[in-house]
């Protein structure tokens, strides 16, 4: 193979259209179309026996948990079918039948793949064996395992320091094997554990452990039956937590109300027909939200004021709205949450955030009469500057109502991957817990290293500045998820040796360090046999229970081995027998790795007994009412700023988001069909207002351009669709605007992306 000097990369793929058509936006989500559209997918990727095999077992007991997102499973599941249709596409993603092998990188070169689309990347199937990018090359080629195995350990071992390396974990990694990449990396010597939960609920995380005392939601999905009201904010369920629909279905039911707040008006929030229920085949379905706030985007805090102030006037007429006994029993910070209110004008607030006055004065009634309040929410609220301020202000008006604490009421970040709260309850985390490393020091035998780590944002820098050289990374894909695109390439170029365990080929495998390397690993769906056994893992849902995981499919190839197996594969090459645990034994042996999580994380005690069945909570104190880890062992109410956004007149806020056929940085296909655009990703949702003031017509191309610290940053080629969102703001989606976002900001606190807020202009093509 010729030597190269430098590999001529295109940074993002494919720009080029791809034939749109555009339909009126749905006014439903699911029904039967929805089903259909599932078994296409499952149909195509993996045949038909296959597919009625892998979806007959998806969810169910003695199944396999869906690998795609993180919304519990009842107790009861559903003998039909207790998946969704983006779950079937997870799963005919995962499962498909085609491959890339040797033979597929002796064709395309890293530099054609990398100006395909990511559509057609991860398209072209499973990776089946181990690959390795040599410095001099631009084919990936075979290696075996422990060649792999002990080229990892060479670089390790040729490292300055310990956090010269950097261990990224996406969220669909078992509890097992987060656990054990976790200890290796502390037993390397290093907190350097980014995670995908850095761009996702970080901004939940810090906000709920400042004001509640821990980082999770509060509710159990049994709390949906019984909620009085469920707000639904910066979330897009009917296309990300597809069978969140049948829990509001169920609270409706029961004579619930929903309120959503969202700048768009999403089929999956407006009416849901079940394709499991007569009505839902035969009917129009049900409606589920009774008041839609189409705010502007990123003004939460203003347009949760201003209801809190209504609720303080209505109190103030003697009106019995706010939980009294709660709040002087529970909380701390009341009064002074009420003099700041104090200090805000209600018609700035109200021109802040778009909303009509009688739409939140119907939210406002519904809040007042009642207290068995759930607030849900996603990354419509933890991506921006104020991202953990947003969730705070949430916490204040569950706090008003003392809607915490009692059946049908409490917290609900909407989890994203699969296994991302497992993940980091088991141990992934770039902070140190000084509990955590005394367990470790007791049950291990080692010293766990006590300076913090990096996180996403961190890691990029630390890459771009040198000051990183190995970055390995447990599933996901890092390039394309995190922001700044063009800078992360060049921080990820700057590294000696990327190591990626994957399942499917994505862009993290084509922009890569010197050397690189693709570890194939088995899939959620997946048979994991050891001695003719077969395994399981465990993980946690999205409302903090853990339960197990058993795949049954035939793995994508022989060569394959699990995460754990490749993480011990990599500590015994490092360690070569001369550290206290056993990492070959450990990583083979997952009753082990129980064994051992059980008695480090707590709450996992007897965690294998327990986990049969529909599995078991984690301990969870605000269920308990218990604050004693806060200031004054009391709930705290926050005093929040408003946002800040100096807008010029040709400037607008663009939230990127997900269509309907994506998973992340995995495109399933190219159509988002609620919103009625087929065919193309590269679109801009704008309002008709807009089009007119820019000139602009349906379908005109136009570039967007960002502009932060003096650094002008651009997207090419979308199309342009007149859309019902607020004037002054767009939609675009990830990862194809991840250019756009200035890697250096992020929230306060959380630093997670300012992925949802970000100032662009429209510009057209010269
Ligand atoms: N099928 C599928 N399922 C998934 C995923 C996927 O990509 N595909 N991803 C998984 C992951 S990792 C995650 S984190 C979740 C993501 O789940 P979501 O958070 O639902 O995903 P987004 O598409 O980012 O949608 C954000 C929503 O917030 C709204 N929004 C944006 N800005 C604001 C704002 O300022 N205020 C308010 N009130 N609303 C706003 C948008 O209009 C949109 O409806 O889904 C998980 N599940
Ligand atoms: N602009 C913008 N950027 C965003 C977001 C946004 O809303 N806007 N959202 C952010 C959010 S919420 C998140 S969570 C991140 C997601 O960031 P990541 O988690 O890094 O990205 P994914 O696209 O979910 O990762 C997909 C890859 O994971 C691998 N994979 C799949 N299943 C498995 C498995 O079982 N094991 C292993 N080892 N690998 C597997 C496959 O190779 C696949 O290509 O992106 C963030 N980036
Ligand atoms: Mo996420």
């Amino acid at each position: 193979m010729a030597k190269i000097k430098k590999r001529d990369l295109s940074i993002t793929g494919s720009t080029e259209f791809t034939g749109i058509t555009l339909k009126e936006p749905s006014d439903y989500a699911a029904g039967m179309l929805g089903v259909k559209v599932a078994l296409q997918h499952t149909f195509k990727e993996m045949g038909v026996i296959r597919s009625f095999r892998g979806l007959n077992k998806m969810n169910q007991k003695e199944g396999f948990d869906c690998p795609g997102c993180a919304w519990p499973d009842p107790e009861k599941p559903s003998a039909i079918a207790e998946y969704c249709e983006n779950g079937a596409k997870a799963l005919a993603e995962e499962a498909t039948n085609k491959k890339v092998d040797k033979n597929f990188f002796e064709k395309y070169s890293v530099e054609e793949l990398s100006r395909w689309s990511d559509y057609d990347i991860g398209k072209s199937g499973r990776v089946v064996e181990p690959m390795i990018l040599r410095p001099d090359s631009i084919h990936y080629e075979p290696i075996s395992w422990d060649d792999a195995f002990a080229l990892i350990a060479k670089e390790l071992r040729d490292l300055n320091s310990p956090n010269e390396a950097i261990f990224y974990t996406s969220g669909r990694s078992s509890n097992e094997a987060a656990f054990l990449y976790g200890l290796f990396a502390r037993a390397f010597g290093t907190n350097n554990m980014p995670d995908c939960s850095n761009m996702c609920h970080e901004s939940s995380g810090v906000a709920l452990s400042e004001t509640l005392g821990i980082g999770k939601g509060s509710v159990k999905l049994e709390d949906f039956e019984k909620a009085e009201l469920v707000i639904v904010m910066g979330q897009n369920p009917g296309t990300n937590h597809p069978r969140m629909l049948t829990a509001l279905e169920k609270c409706k039911g029961n004579g619930g109300k929903i309120v959503s707040i969202n700048p768009l008006e999403e089929a999956g929030l407006i009416r849901f027909k079940n394709p499991q229920t007569i009505k839902g085949v035969f009917t129009s379905g049900e409606t589920l939200t009774d008041v839609h706030l189409q705010i502007k985007v990123n003004q939460d805090v203003p347009l949760l004021k201003l209801i809190m102030k209504k609720l303080a006037a209505r109190e103030e007429n003697g009106e019995q709205v706010f939980d009294r006994n709660f709040i002087s029993g529970y909380t701390e910070g009341f009064d002074e949450l009420l003099e700041d209110l104090k200090k805000y004008d209600s018609n700035s607030l109200l021109a802040m955030c778009g909303v009509k006055e009688e739409q939140i004065d119907a939210a406002v009634d519904l809040i007042a009469k009642r207290d068995r309040i759930i607030i849900c929410w996603a990354m419509g609220l933890t991506q921006h500057k104020n991202g953990v301020e947003n969730i705070k202000e949430c916490v204040n008006l569950l706090l008003l109502k003392g809607s915490l604490g009692k059946p049908g009421a409490g917290t609900c970040p909407v989890r994203g991957h699969s296994n991302v709260q497992g993940d980091r309850t088991v141990g992934i985390m770039h902070y140190v817990s000084k509990d955590l490393n005394a367990k470790i020091k007791e049950t291990f035998g080692f010293d766990a290293p006590e300076d913090k780590g990096v996180d996403t944002v961190e890691a990029i820098k630390a890459m771009h500045e040198e000051k990183a050289k190995v970055f390995m990374a447990l599933g996901g894909n890092f390039v394309s998820a995190v922001s700044d695109t063009e800078f992360a390439a060049e921080a990820f170029q700057k590294c000696s040796l990327t190591v990626q365990v994957s399942t499917k080929l994505n862009r993290s495998h084509l922009i890569t360090g010197k050397t690189a390397l693709i570890l194939p690993t088995l899939g959620r769906s997946e048979l994991d046999l050891k001695d003719g056994k077969q395994r399981y893992f465990t993980v946690e849902n999205s409302m903090g229970k853990v339960h197990r995981s058993k795949g049954m499919l035939h793995p994508a190839s022989e060569n394959l081995k699990s995460e754990p197996e490749i993480i011990g594969g990599i500590a015994d090459a490092y360690f070569k027998g001369k550290h206290p645990v056993d990492w070959a034994t450990l990583s083979a042996d997952y009753e082990l790795i129980r064994e051992k999580i059980a008695v480090v994380v707590n709450g996992f005690e007897d965690m294998s007994a327990k986990s049969k069945g529909t599995g078991f909570y984690l301990p969870n104190n605000v269920r308990a009412l218990d604050f004693s880890k806060l200031p004054n062992g009391k709930a705290q109410f926050s005093v929040c700023g408003l946002p800040q956004h100096q807008l010029a007149d040709d400037e607008f806020l663009l939230m990127t988001i997900r269509s309907h056929d994506q998973f992340n940085t995995t495109i399933y296909g190219l159509n988002d069909r609620y919103r009625g655009v087929n065919n193309e990703r590269r679109v801009v949702f704008m309002n008709e207002k807009d089009l007119k003031k820019h000139s602009l017509k349906k379908l005109d191309k136009v570039d967007l351009i960002s502009k932060y610290d003096g650094k002008e940053r651009c997207a090419r080629s979308f199309l342009v669709i007149p859309y019902n969102i607020p004037e002054g703001n767009l939609a675009a989606y990830f990862p194809e605007t991840n250019v756009l976002v200035p890697y250096n900001h992020y929230a306060d606190k959380s630093q997670t992306p300012i992925s949802k807020s970000i100032v662009v202009k429209v510009r057209r093509p010269s």
